[in-house]
């Protein structure tokens, strides 16, 4: 075993050789690259252990508030390459693995990243939980252990298909399953009442279906500092006794079919984005990995030898969204039906424990269950929300008396229809803290759906805006970069983004730097370029810019308005082919949820729009158009440090934060992006003339909306806008096949809530500007340069320690 005092090359390259022959049984000459792989993760691994027993010492044994993030999602990345620069081990284990005849860099790529997430709200966790560590702050990350993460996306023939994400198949060497770390949990059946001995009467739930949850641990590395925090896992298991009282009834078959049942609750991960479905499993996920996690906490608790009536003093739970909202009823149902609390004492508890962070003001978003599906599988905890909202209401008509909307609109039950739970009322009502994820949104969220709330409990709002890790998103991706403001600077800045990385403005005018930087740059667009060519087969030309929009693809994202300016720049050259424009290369990426006909149409589009042009003999040397596909951490990693501009162009209100628009600026990006989530901090950040603002402000949005939207209005006073929507009309993107794109044309001119057509020449006059001043080297670089130094406030150790300070110091 490695120890952390002998890290020489030649110790490394033994531990590695006896993790092959040992762990892997496998002989140097016969073993795969993915062999390789594994025996320096378990190599690095083991460096780890020993801040792992530290860890549990402190959740164990000291008296500090211990942080359970819980999440649905956790979207990690590969584990190698980060651990490795965490332990600033880097070089060393570079040497010994050249040594042992293999390349670092190939085995890092072959690692299988867990993509326990869909997008933005699962990398906030991971980033949040890599935060935590740097800080040295106690906290255990609680989600499900997916045995399929998000789908792979293969481009098929333009359109987008998915294939299932088997990240387990060659297996894991960053978990350790903790089989005797297991908890009961039961759904379905019925509740009764009995007298209990002390008279009062108490609930007993009886189900009629138990599932086990088994832990799996991984461990979170924090920066250059001894400590790891842990992420733990559940994966869903049958429950044989249970499920075996039908075996002896003669039903042996019937038994193991209830157990692959059970299985199938951390099966897969559901790829919804920002648009919810009432999917009964999904409800079984939620809650299942809730109560697993609350019942590991009170075990933990108990542990520490502490009274449960102190649960709130030593626990901090913090809700990524309302998927795990449950929790508030479940936590009460352990304190009240099962510890016997009375109801007013758990509730205190319960609120103090409980903080709610939302992601999202889009309707379609929030979630909400259908009440019969709710009772059905959770009986017991829909008379615990019952009782909850009958005390939250008696209070409210104490304020307001007589107002029957207000009570409507706040009531944790929606009853103006069919009856939905509202999950958003019910983690407001059981938190002490709701917090949005950018100033916009924060105050957004006040005004629009959280509205009734923020009159009620003022006190409770507050803004944290979301931050990103300059560890994965800086060190790990661009090398490069971060050797030459580490060379200027000192390597303080790292562990210390906000306080330092300012100090890297004093070289926006030093020519040496600006070359440099430029280099850099230069170099990444080279190994992006490589990998568009591997899996695309489009060579692009890295001379050209690098115009970039990554993130899931959504109508309020607004791709399409992208693309239309591509179709734009088209249509000037073939009416002008000696026009003088600028080199671009969009490159775009991003998934779509599979259920999602338009956001898919939209890909299709992409793609089309790039099949034309980038066969056009025309266009040859000034655009091109990519789409990488499969964007996931890991090709991210690639794309952010080769990033010229930043494509962050959604209708101004509905992106709540973003974060890729945190790490392109962190890389020297330059933005073109709305007044919309964090969009508006990045651009007081890096000064309004560094950054390229267009569009209609939220307020604006709202304005329009509310007095009429007429799209055609648009297009009657802009006959460029009319070439360009004509031409996808015509079929010239769709072999002459004018139903294709349709749909879309059909939502952008006739009801688009998302108002492409009213931001679209404000957008195309703005990348006039973009153009113009990227031919200006100089000042680009000049700028790019101030966009570095001035993403300091982006930083998630700086998110964290708000969190701290507002929220988790209770
Ligand atoms: C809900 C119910 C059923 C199935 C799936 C879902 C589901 C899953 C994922 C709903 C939403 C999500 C993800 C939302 C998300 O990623 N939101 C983003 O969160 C980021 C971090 O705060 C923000 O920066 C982005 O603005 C926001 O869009």
């Amino acid at each position: 075993m490695l120890a952390q005092q002998d890290l020489s090359v030649e110790s490394i390259k033994q531990a590695i050789l006896d993790n092959l022959a040992l762990a892997l049984a496998r002989q140097p000459r016969y073993a795969t690259r993915h062999d390789w792989y594994t025996a320096v993760a378990l190599t690095v691994r083991s460096l780890l252990a020993s801040y792992w027993y530290a860890g549990t010492n402190v959740r164990t044994e000291d008296r500090v508030r211990v942080v359970a993030y819980l999440s649905a999602e956790f979207l990690l990345g590969p584990h190698l390459h980060n651990n490795l620069v965490g332990l600033g081990i880097y070089s060393q284990v570079e040497r010994a693995v050249t040594e042992l005849g293999q390349d670092l860099g190939d085995l890092i790529w072959d690692e299988q990243e867990p993509g326990l997430g869909n997008g933005g709200l699962g990398r906030l966790a991971a980033c949040y939980m890599e935060s935590m560590a740097t800080q040295q702050m106690a906290a255990i990350g609680y989600g499900i252990r997916y045995e399929f993460g998000i789908f792979r996306q293969l481009i098929r023939d333009g359109a987008q298909v998915e294939m299932t994400d088997e990240w387990l198949r060659l297996g894991n060497p960053w978990e350790i399953a903790r089989p005797e770390n297991v908890y009961l949990v039961q759904f379905g059946g019925s509740v009764e009442s009995y007298t209990d001995d002390s008279g009062s009467v108490r609930a007993l739930w009886l189900p009629d279906r138990i599932v086990r949850g088994v832990a799996y641990d991984t461990p979170v590395l924090g920066y250059r500092v001894p400590w790891v925090n842990l992420l733990r896992l559940w994966r869903a298991q049958a429950h044989e006794e249970f499920n075996f009282q039908q075996f002896n009834a003669g039903n042996y078959y019937g038994a193991v079919e209830d157990m692959v049942q059970s299985e199938n609750i951390s099966k897969v991960l559901y790829p919804n984005d920002e648009q919810v479905e009432g999917k009964i499993l999904r409800l079984e996920q939620q809650y299942f990995f809730v109560s697993c996690s609350l019942q590991d906490m009170l075990r933990l608790h108990q542990l520490r030898r502490r009274a449960l009536a102190e649960f709130h003093k030593y626990w901090a739970i913090q809700l990524n969204d309302t998927h795990p909202s449950i929790g508030i009823a479940e936590l009460m149902r352990l304190l009240v039906d099962v510890n016997q609390f009375a109801w007013n004492e758990a509730w205190d508890i319960t609120r103090r424990t409980f903080a709610y962070t939302n992601h999202t003001l889009l309707p379609e978003a929030l979630e909400k269950w259908p009440l019969p599906i709710f009772a059905r599988l959770l009986p017991r905890h829909l008379e615990i929300i019952y009782e909850i909202n009958r005390r939250f209401l008696d209070q409210v008509r104490e304020r307001a008396p007589g107002d029957d909307g207000r009570l409507a609109r706040l009531s944790i039950i929606d009853e103006s229809g069919d009856k939905f739970v509202r999950m958003a009322h019910l983690a407001a009502v059981g938190s002490h803290k709701i917090n949005g994820v950018a100033e916009l949104h924060s105050e957004l969220l006040k005004e629009t759906v959280m509205r009734d709330f923020a009159e009620l409990q003022p006190e409770k709002f507050t803004n944290v805006t979301n931050g990103v890790t300059p560890r994965r998103w800086m060190a790990v991706s661009n090398p490069g970069l971060t050797y030459l403001i580490t060379s200027k600077i000192g390597d303080g800045w790292l562990s210390h983004l906000e306080r330092d990385l300012r100090r890297f403005e004093e070289c926006a005018d030093d020519e040496e730097v600006q070359d440099a930087v430029r280099l850099i740059k230069y170099a990444n667009k080279r190994r992006l370029a490589e990998m568009i060519e591997r899996t695309t087969r489009i060579k692009v030309n890295p001379e050209s810019m690098f115009d970039v929009q990554t993130k899931r693809i959504h109508e309020y994202k607004r791709q399409h308005l992208n693309v239309l300016h591509i179709i734009t720049l088209y249509e000037r050259i073939k009416h002008d082919p000696g026009l003088e424009v600028l080199p671009r290369t969009f490159v775009f990426g991003g998934k779509a949820a599979p259920g999602y006909a338009m956001a898919k149409l939209i890909i299709k589009l992409i793609n089309a729009v790039g099949e034309v042009v980038n066969q056009d003999p025309a266009m040859r040397g000034r655009l091109k158009v990519a789409f990488v596909p499969d964007f996931n951490v890991k090709t991210s990693q690639h794309i952010y440090p080769a990033a010229d501009l930043s494509e962050q162009i959604s209708t101004a209100g509905k992106e709540a934060s973003g974060t890729g628009n945190m790490k392109f600026s962190l890389n020297g990006a330059l933005t073109i992006g709305t007044l919309d989530g964090a969009n508006v901090e990045i651009r007081q950040e890096v000064g309004e003339e560094n950054f390229f603002l267009f569009g209609m402000t939220a307020e604006q949005v709202q304005a329009l909306v509310r007095d009429g939207y007429h799209p055609r209005e648009y297009v009657a006073k802009n006959p460029e806008l009319g070439e360009v929507l004509n031409l996808i009309e015509s079929g010239a993107f769709s072999r002459g096949d004018r139903q294709t794109f349709k749909p879309l044309l059909d939502s952008l001119l006739n009801h688009d809530p998302f108002l492409v057509l009213a931001d679209y020449q404000s957008y195309v006059n703005c990348q006039g500007e973009v153009s113009k001043v990227y031919r200006d080297e100089r000042r680009w670089t000049r700028t790019s340069i101030l966009n570095i130094a001035r993403s300091g406030k982006f930083s998630s150790d700086r998110a964290v320690h708000e969190y701290r300070e507002k929220i988790w110091r209770g």
